[in-house]
C-alpha cells in the first residue's frame, strides 16, 4: 500500500491551516472509514513544515521567532531545507510506505514562493535544494488558498502577535503571491486553486469537493462504498 500526500499552501492568512483542520474532521466523519475498510489507506497523518519533527521545531523557533540578529537569505533558505530533509526521511517516506494519507501544511511550493520569489534567490538552486531535501517526492495534490495578500495580513493582524516573516514587507508578500500564482499555472496536474475570499463555510465546501474528486480518482471504487 502506497499512502497519498496533501500539501495546503498559499500566503499568509489564506486560511489553510484552518482548512487542514477542517478536511481533518471531515475525512475522518465520511471518506476515512470506507477508505480503509477498502484497504486504500492505512490511516489519517496530519503534519506541517516546518516543525514535523522534534529536530524540524526548533528549526521553526529558529526561522520565525522574531529576532534581533537579522538571517540571511541563504541561510533561511538552508535552514527550510534542512527542516524537509529531515521530515522527509524520519515522517513523510516511512509514513507513506505504510499507507498514510498526509496532510502537510506547506511544502516545496512555499520555498519556491517565499525565497525564490519573496527573497530573489535563484529559481533553478531552489528546484535542485528541494530535489535534494525531498529525494524527489513530490505532493499528490497540492491545494493553493488564493487570497489577496492584504486581506491575508489584516487576518494575521487580527491574531495580535506577528512572526518574523509575517513582519515583513507588503512588497515581500506580494512576490510570493505571484509565485504561488506562477506555479498554479506551471503545474495544474498538481496544483488545485481554491478561492479563499469567502467564509470558513464557503472555503470548506470547495476543499471538501475537491478532495472527493481527487480521492474518487485514485480510489475509483471507493464510489460504490461511501
Ligand atoms: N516558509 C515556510 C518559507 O518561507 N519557506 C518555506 O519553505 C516554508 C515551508 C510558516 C512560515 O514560514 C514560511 C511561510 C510562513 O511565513 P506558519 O506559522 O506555518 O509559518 O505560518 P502560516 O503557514 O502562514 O500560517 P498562518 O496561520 O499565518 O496562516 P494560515 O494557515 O494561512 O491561516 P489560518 O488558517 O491560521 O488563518 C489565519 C486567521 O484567519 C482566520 C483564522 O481564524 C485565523 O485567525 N480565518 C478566516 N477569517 C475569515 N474568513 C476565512 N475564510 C478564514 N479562514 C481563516
Amino acid at each position: 500500500m502506497q499512502g497519498k500526500l496533501i500539501v495546503f499552501e498559499g500566503v499568509e492568512g489564506s486560511g489553510k491551516t484552518t482548512q487542514l483542520q477542517r478536511s481533518q474532521a471531515w475525512l475522518l466523519d465520511s471518506l476515512y472509514k470506507p477508505l480503509q475498510a477498502q484497504g486504500y489507506i492505512s490511516h489519517l497523518v496530519v503534519t506541517r513544515q516546518p516543525g514535523g519533527t522534534e529536530l524540524g521545531q526548533s528549526i521553526r523557533q529558529l526561522l520565525l521567532h522574531p529576532t534581533q540578529s537579522p538571517i540571511q537569505d541563504r541561510a533561511e533558505l538552508l535552514l527550510y531545507a534542512a527542516d524537509r530533509a529531515q521530515h522527509v526521511e524520519e515522517l513523510l517516506k516511512p509514513q507513506l510506505e505504510q499507507g498514510a494519507l498526509i496532510l502537510c501544511d506547506r511544502y516545496t511550493d512555499s520555498t519556491v514562493a517565499y525565497q525564490g520569489y519573496g527573497r530573489g534567490l535563484d529559481l533553478n538552486l531552489i528546484d535542485q535544494l528541494n530535489q535534494v531535501a525531498t529525494g524527489g517526492l513530490d505532493s499528490n495534490l497540492t491545494l493553493w488558498f488564493d487570497l489577496d495578500v492584504e486581506q491575508g495580513l489584516a487576518r494575521t493582524r487580527l491574531r495580535g502577535s506577528a512572526d518574523r516573516i509575517e513582519q515583513d514587507s507588503l512588497a515581500f508578500h506580494q512576490r510570493v503571491q505571484q509565485g504561488f500564482r506562477e506555479l498554479a499555472s506551471a503545474h495544474p496536474n498538481r496544483i488545485v486553486r481554491i478561492d479563499a475570499s469567502h467564509s470558513e463555510t464557503e472555503v470548506s465546501e470547495q476543499v471538501q469537493a475537491v478532495l472527493q474528486q481527487w480521492l474518487m480518482q485514485w480510489y475509483p471504487a471507493l464510489l460504490r462504498h461511501s
